[in-house]
């Protein structure tokens, strides 16, 4: 490894050289990408080994996390972050005349995720290498990643993500571990020495090759592995499917179609369940390839097939990789032999769950006949895993039906994935404490009478490493030379920075850091938008998948209503403002892609009137993702979280804004609670209904958005710009739903509700930016107590209390 600029220098050249055959004065900022990429996981991959082979030989209990997404975003800078090796690259590259920022701009996004629990996963495994932990990713590696947004006329338009174009340097293909999958086909039992075998035949096969990408832990010596698995065609199919002769090339490449459809896409829908048989099969694929592969490495250690919970934990992510443990089932009774028993107190043993969501539309439910078909062993085991769980029903609550539909993991020709994740784990846990005391205590209320020591808290994190060394380097020298450089590994030490919050000189340098950084997002702003944005103005911001529930358009019916205050008294006095969006809305949710035509629409009208002179504007950045939130955060001053209470079962966009400075003006809601905990009412603009109420409202009735309409001459008037002719409404029905839904449908997630507590919040932020020394004494407050959500702590968390691994030192 090189350890200084010169001896990087001399390496960079000879690889360069080597593997491109040019001369550094032709290579381009792609050219360099590639081979400092490719040097950089060459170098660690010694590591890696080092890593592995320590795992083997002391066999270490390892822990598999499992989920359908992974949205880590570019690696480049973080790998040099995590290797220590950032600064000399930097200069060594710009003494050879390349800008390593340019240089990572080449690396497109690997955007395998939806939103916060894909980027969740990334987090935490970033944590368990820099932590220590003996921690992978099991995944899919999908050809394409959630869709690149496109604003066209203001509307959201969808075009792939082929993210593979320029090959990737961090991956590798390891056929050498490739397994088979099998979909279809029928079970045929018989008996064998007493027992009864289940034998699948007919079945489709499926090739699954996995891709590695090493995940480098933050002392460079610990690497881990994210392993994504592809489906690709069996090479010789007439020897492996039984309905294919192997004769008829037709039917062979419309086989080889459907397999590589498997790993082609993915879904890009994080709001609404659809029982698509795709996504079953993704699902199935990803649990069977991952899990046979860890049974492999097990199998080498050559322990009894008992031990097998002391030595591995699984996680799952949700319940999207919930078929999980009746693949587990399968593979302890059909191939080792185990009864029934035995094999459920391995499987329970081994599998813990999270729940990331309430809302009853994104819950799973598969319908029986497609699962019976498609994989038709794990349908009869799920079937006995029910049969039984509610024979234990009716002894524990003899003659109290009610209570086993409520419960039942197959209700109403449907698999209930979340009942069958529940029961089957050791642990369930929640993403913060408000939302799991709501699992607790309302949604899986029945679960948790049951299994009353099954249910925990684990609040989410995010690592600081991505979010703060990274996106902010020079917030964190600037933490570095006040409390020393302990935080870096330690978080939570970053509390230290409170004793600066009134010291004058050390607030100057955050500001000055910020508006840096605000200067930076508007050069990236001009580029797009062609339009100058002022530096000086307050910089808030609202960038999260687009949801009804976390209420875009509360943020911009409000800036509406200040549109319309500046027009009635174009005197009128306020802290210019720079509102940026960022958002996706999935494809097929019509309201959603409403909202954005919103934004774009008041955006336009807003930008353009000479009567703002530059108060508000608006700009809505397409193509949110991993790497555009990097450049956004660090440059914000207000951090808008403002779901309907209840709703948001944590954020974590809420936690990098808080470390990087922002204000949060938000709900009680999700993990909003625990940062007003620390922080207290003075460095936090709260407002709006409070989950208890909104709740409340659900259950009992007693609201009527109307009312509001009638009765607030502020929302009526912004209600009926969306429909009635004028600037904001061009042709009468654009916006009508909208409206609709906020009226005839009573306001399902209480905008009109909340919308005069948010105003006044808002005016009160305007009062208190004014006052600069008291703005920056809340900023430092709010980035000392943001050690506290390092996914660090939550993944020690996790280690300790579900896992029940330490780390393994090298
Ligand atoms: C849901 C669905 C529904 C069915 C089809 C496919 C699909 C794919 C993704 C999802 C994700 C919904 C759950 C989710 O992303 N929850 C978010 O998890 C974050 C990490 O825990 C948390 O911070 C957010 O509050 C929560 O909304």
């Amino acid at each position: 490894m090189f350890n200084d600029k010169e001896s990087f220098k001399q390496v960079f050249r000879e690889t360069l050289i080597g593997k491109l055959g040019k001369p550094l004065e032709e290579a381009s900022n792609a050219d360099v990408y590639k081979i400092l990429g490719n040097m950089i996981r060459e170098n660690a991959g010694k590591n890696w080994a080092e890593t592995n082979q320590k795992y083997k030989v002391d066999k270490d209990k390892q822990v598999y996390y499992f989920s359908m997404e992974f949205l880590i975003g570019r690696l480049l800078g973080n790998n040099l972050l995590n290797m220590g090796v950032l600064e000399v690259v930097r200069e060594g590259l710009a003494d050879l005349g390349f800008c390593l920022q340019d240089i990572e701009e080449e690396e497109s996004d690997a955007g395998l995720g939806n939103g916060g629990l894909g980027r969740l996963a990334a987090c935490f495994l970033d944590s368990l290498a820099s932590l220590q932990y003996a921690g992978h990713g099991c995944g899919i590696r999908y050809k394409y990643g959630l869709f690149e947004q496109k604003i066209v006329d203001g509307y959201q338009v969808e075009l792939p993500d082929y993210w593979l174009q320029n090959d990737n340097v961090w991956e590798v293909r390891r056929e050498d571990k490739q397994v088979e999958v099998r979909f279809w086909g029928a079970i045929e039992t018989r008996e064998e020495n007493g027992r009864l075998v289940f034998d699948h035949t007919q079945y489709e096969a499926v090739r699954a090759v996995p891709y590695d990408v090493p995940i480098i832990g933050a002392d460079r010596r610990h690497v881990n592995t994210l392993r994504n698995w592809s489906a690709e065609s069996i090479t010789q199919p007439s020897r492996t499917f039984g309905s294919f002769a192997g004769t008829d090339y037709h039917k062979f490449l419309e086989y080889k179609r459907s397999v590589e459809s498997i790993s082609e896409f993915l879904y890009p829908d994080d709001s609404q369940y659809e029982g698509k048989l795709l996504r079953l099969k993704q699902q199935y694929f990803l649990c069977s390839a991952g899990l046979q592969s860890i049974l492999r490495t097990y199998n080498k250690l050559a322990l009894p097939i008992e031990l097998l919970p002391d030595k591995v934990a699984l996680h799952i992510n949700d319940t999207h990789p919930t078929l999980l443990i009746p693949e587990l089932m399968r593979i302890l009774m059909d191939v080792h032999g185990l009864g029934w028993d035995e094999a459920w107190s391995i499987t329970t043993r081994m599998v813990s769950y999270t729940n990331h969501t309430i809302l009853s539309e994104a819950l799973e439910k598969w319908p029986i006949q497609m699962v019976r078909e498609l994989l038709p062993r794990i349908f009869l085991i799920i079937e006995e895993i029910n049969a039984r769980f509610c024979g234990e029903l009716m002894s524990r609550y003899p003659g109290d039906q009610n209570r086993i539909e409520q419960m039942a993991i197959i209700h109403e020709d449907q698999v209930r994935m979340a009942h069958l994740a529940i029961v089957a784990s050791h642990s369930v846990n929640g993403v913060a404490a408000l939302h799991t005391e709501i699992l607790m205590k309302r949604e899986m209320r029945l679960f948790n009478e049951m299994y009353p020591h099954r249910f925990n808290n684990k609040t989410n994190g995010i690592t600081h490493r991505r979010w703060l060394l990274h996106a902010n380097p020079d917030l964190a020298n600037l933490i570095n030379q006040s409390i020393g450089t302990r935080w870096v590994s330690h978080p939570q030490e970053m509390i230290g920075l409170i004793k600066y919050c009134e010291d004058a000189s050390f607030q100057e340098q955050v500001a000055s850091i910020k508006r840096q950084n605000k200067l930076r997002l508007a050069e990236y702003i001009y580029s797009k938008h062609s339009v100058h944005v002022d530096p000086d103005s307050i910089f808030d911001v609202q960038v999260k998948r687009l949801h009804a529930y976390k209420r875009q358009l509360l943020n911009i019916l409000h800036i509406l209503h200040l549109y319309n205050q500046i027009k009635d008294n174009p005197s009128m006095d306020m802290v210019p403002r720079t509102f940026i969006f960022g958002a996706k809305a999935a494809p097929s949710y019509h309201l959603a892609k409403r909202i954005i035509k919103l934004i774009n629409t008041v955006a336009e009208v807003v930008n353009k009137d000479p009567d703002v002179k530059g108060k508000i504007r608006i700009f809505f950045l397409e193509n949110y993702s991993v790497s555009l939130a990097e450049k956004i955060i660090p440059a914000a001053d207000i951090s808008e979280q403002i779901s309907t209470a209840s709703k948001e079962a944590s954020g974590t966009g809420n936690m990098k804004f808080m470390m990087n400075g922002a204000l949060t003006v938000g709900t009680m809601d999700g993990a909003n609670v625990e940062m007003h905990e620390m922080v207290g009412d003075n460095n936090m603009f709260l407002f709006g209904l409070r989950a208890e109420q909104v709740m409340d409202y659900y259950q009992h009735g007693g609201y009527h958005a109307r009312d509001i309409y009638n009765g607030d001459s502020r929302v009526k008037e912004v209600l009926d710009q969306l429909i009635k002719p004028g600037p904001i409404c061009c042709h009468a029905t654009e916006f009508e739903s909208i409206f609709h839904s906020l009226l005839d449908n009573n306001d399902e997630f209480f905008v009109l509700k909340d919308f005069a507590s948010y105003v006044e919040t808002h005016v009160e932020i305007d009062r208190a930016y004014r006052n600069r020394q008291e703005w920056l004494k809340k900023s430092i407050i709010n980035i000392g107590h943001s050690g506290k959500f390092s996914s660090d702590n939550t993944i020690s968390r996790y280690a300790a209390e579900i896992w029940n691994i330490s780390p393994v030192r090298l």
